[in-house]
């Protein structure tokens, strides 16, 4: 893989160290279903009382979702510890994994993602101490084996609590409404435990920086903890480490060494653009704008490869060849296209603001030769809205990119975004992700209200259920919505997720700032 060793030293000399907290045991439960099928979580004796033997559990709760590391002393009742105890440690986000079975897991995503173990201690008393990191608000200890000639005792259970965010930076959001507050506040805490040494996906599962996710992160980040050198960070890493081609990768490691995946997505490439932007618009930063400029312009051209003769982007049967949503039965033509404007829209922005006058015009002309096309090849006049791929297929997706690309605006745009309320022949969303493409989309077409409820409705939804912070997919229609083949293996925790914080700050102040407009993000 291509290196440029230039940006890359930028890149880490930004990484930012970590805040640690000391979290304490908030309470012990016990977690069950009731019959109709729901989580329980009770109150039950405390954790430091218990004489536990062969099959005892006990679980722990935080009190509220943690990043860290967890340790607990552990004690003998009886005689000399003689033989190891056997404990199995299992550690959950959402207490419903705690009634998963992890073995019966099927999926087509690595099973070692499931933060359970197995762990054999040989002395006691000690301290157990998890060398890894966990994402989690309750963990089970369960004694999978022990002599009977004695019996384990726990105290001083804790969490070393880790994220590079810090709470007293957080900037005030003022509401007087309940439901607004409850839901920044889990916005917040969702990006707070994402932000690590750089802005992680999730911290249970995937562990890393997606460009998809950091654009979200970012403009959520820019209302509240304003950690603006931590984006200005995660820019360099991915122009630092460029596919082969130059195109941006869809995510990278750190460890090692930094190192971009071998996953390219065509949308995910295209949002450097649209990150970059926002971040100069956040910071004023001209430097790193300048300077991340030909990376970002480049991202255009090689998306233009993909243009077919029709000025239409041209699809393809690879799966993931383009995100947009978690839903596989999505055909990602019509959306791809609509991501193209969008960025090309971000693109031209930055041209103007560098007074690069000859790429804006190159740029402009491309931009109303694919808008244009858009029109003209994928609008189903009889179904009144945008088809995508051979199968002419219909989802709130494509109308949302082809709304956000500026493909239709205005009155058309709100009766096209109207019709899809209530449609049954189309394909609908599963991502807090691409929710937040569709709140953004109808703030563009001035539907304020509509955006509101349709944001407290959707993650709302999830708070109703218990969520500390908000999740990687949420399907109000299918609880057990997964693309992975199993929910054990969702994210419970998953920036992307964090819209309500950066829309209900930018949008839904009780005082609003002065001059502010309806259209912040767009271009
Ligand atoms: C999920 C990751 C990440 C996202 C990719 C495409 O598996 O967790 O959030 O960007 O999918």
């Amino acid at each position: 893989m291509f290196k440029n060793q230039e940006l890359l030293d930028k890149a880490v000399s930004l990484l930012p160290k970590l805040y640690e907290t000391k979290v304490e045991v908030a309470e012990t439960v016990a977690v069950s279903k009731d019959t109709d099928g729901n989580v329980i979580v009770k109150k039950a004796e405390n954790y430091t009382a218990r004489a536990l033997k062969k099959g005892d559990k006990v679980c722990l709760d935080f009190g509220d979702h943690q990043v860290g590391y967890f340790s607990v002393e552990l004690g003998n009742l009886g005689s000399h510890a003689d033989a190891p105890v056997l404990l199995r440690v299992h550690f959950a986000e959402n207490p419903v994994e705690l009634l998963e079975d992890a073995e019966g897991y099927q999926g087509w995503i690595c099973s070692s993602w499931i933060e359970e173990e197995r762990v054999h201690v040989d002395v006691i008393p000690s301290v157990l101490q998890m060398e890894r990191r966990y994402a989690f608000r309750y963990v089970e200890l369960e004694i999978l084996d022990i002599s009977s000639k004695f019996a384990l005792t726990l105290r001083n259970a804790s969490c070393r609590a880790v994220s590079s965010a810090n709470d007293e930076m957080l900037k005030e959001y003022h509401t007087s409404d309940a439901l607004k507050k409850n839901l920044d506040k889990i916005a917040c805490r969702t990006l707070h435990n994402c932000m690590q040494t750089v802005f992680e996906d999730g911290p249970k599962r995937d562990r890393r920086l997606w460009m998809g996710d950091l654009r979200m992160q970012a403009l959520a980040n820019y209302e509240t903890y304003g950690k603006n050198e931590l984006v200005k960070a995660c820019l360099y890493l991915f122009a630092a480490l460029p596919m082969e081609n130059g195109q941006i990768g869809a995510c990278l490691f750190l460890e090692p060494e930094p190192e971009v995946d071998d996953t390219v997505m065509f949308d995910y490439s295209l949002f450097f653009i649209c990150t970059l932007l926002n971040y100069y618009e956040a910071t004023g930063d001209m430097e790193t704008l300048r300077e991340l400029w030909p990376t970002a312009l480049s991202q255009i051209y090689i998306a233009e490869d993909k243009l077919g003769e029709d000025d239409i982007i041209a699809d393809s049967d690879v799966l993931g060849w383009c995100f947009v949503d978690w839903n596989l039965a999505l055909n990602k033509q019509a959306g791809a296209q609509g991501i193209f404007l969008y960025a090309l829209k971000a693109a031209i922005r930055i041209a103007q603001i560098l007074q690069d006058d000859k790429e804006e015009k190159k740029l402009s002309e491309l931009y109303t030769v694919c808008r244009d096309a858009s029109f003209r090849e994928l609008w189903d006049e009889e179904k009144e809205c945008f088809v995508s791929g051979k199968e002419r297929q219909i989802s709130v997706a494509s109308q949302v990119w082809m709304v956000l690309g500026g493909a239709i605006e205005g009155e058309a745009g709100r009766r096209l975004m109207q019709e899809m309320d209530g449609r049954e022949d189309l394909v609908e969303m599963v991502t807090p992700y691409m929710y937040h493409n569709y709140i953004d989309a109808l703030l563009l077409l001035g539907e304020r209200d509509k955006a509101l409820q349709k944001l407290e409705d959707y993650w709302g939804g999830m708070a109703r259920q218990g969520a500390d912070t908000f999740w990687e997919l949420y399907n109000p229609k299918n609880p057990m919505e997964s693309p992975y083949g199993g929910t054990i293996v969702n994210s419970y925790c998953h920036a992307w997720s964090c819209a309500p914080a950066y829309f209900l700050r930018k949008y839904f102040q009780d005082e609003r700032k002065q001059g502010e407009e309806d259209e912040g993000t767009q271009f």
